[in-house]
C-alpha cells in the first residue's frame, strides 16, 4: 500500500522527480491499495504506466463515496483537497513512472518512481 501526496510546488511525497530514486517498490501480481491524497489549490490528473487501475473511493472533507461503478482507468483526476483510493496491480517488472497528467505539472517534477519486483 502506498500513500500518494501531491503538494503545492508540484512535488509527489514531498519530493521532484529524480530518475536515479525508486519511490514505490511494488511486486508482480499483487493486488495493491494505493491512496492518492491531494493538498493542493488546483485538481491534478494521477496517472500510472504499466497497468490499469479500479477507482473504489473517494473522499473529500471526511465525505467518503464510492463510484457509481468500477471500471479500467490509467487517469483519475484528483481534485484538490481530495483523498482517491485505488486498486492496482502490475503484471510485469520493471521501472515505471507515475505522474500528474498535466504536461506543465510533470515537467516541474510532479513525477515518480514505481519499481515493480519480479
Ligand atoms: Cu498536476
Amino acid at each position: 500500500m502506498s500513500a500518494t501526496d501531491m503538494q503545492m510546488g508540484f512535488l509527489i511525497n514531498g519530493a521532484a522527480i529524480d530518475m536515479g530514486r525508486i519511490d514505490v517498490v511494488s511486486k508482480t501480481g499483487q493486488v495493491e491499495l494505493w491512496e492518492i491524497v491531494n493538498n493542493a489549490d488546483m485538481d491534478h490528473p494521477f496517472h500510472v504506466h504499466g497497468t490499469q487501475f479500479q477507482v473504489v473511493e473517494h473522499e473529500r472533507g471526511g465525505q467518503v463515496s464510492k463510484p457509481a461503478y468500477l471500471a479500467w482507468k490509467d487517469t483519475v483526476n484528483v481534485a484538490r483537497g481530495e483523498t482517491v483510493r485505488l486498486l492496482l496491480r502490475q503484471d510485469r517488472p520493471g521501472r515505471r513512472m507515475y505522474h500528474c497528467h498535466i504536461l506543465e505539472h510533470e515537467q516541474l517534477g510532479m513525477m515518480g518512481v514505481v519499481e515493480v519486483q519480479a
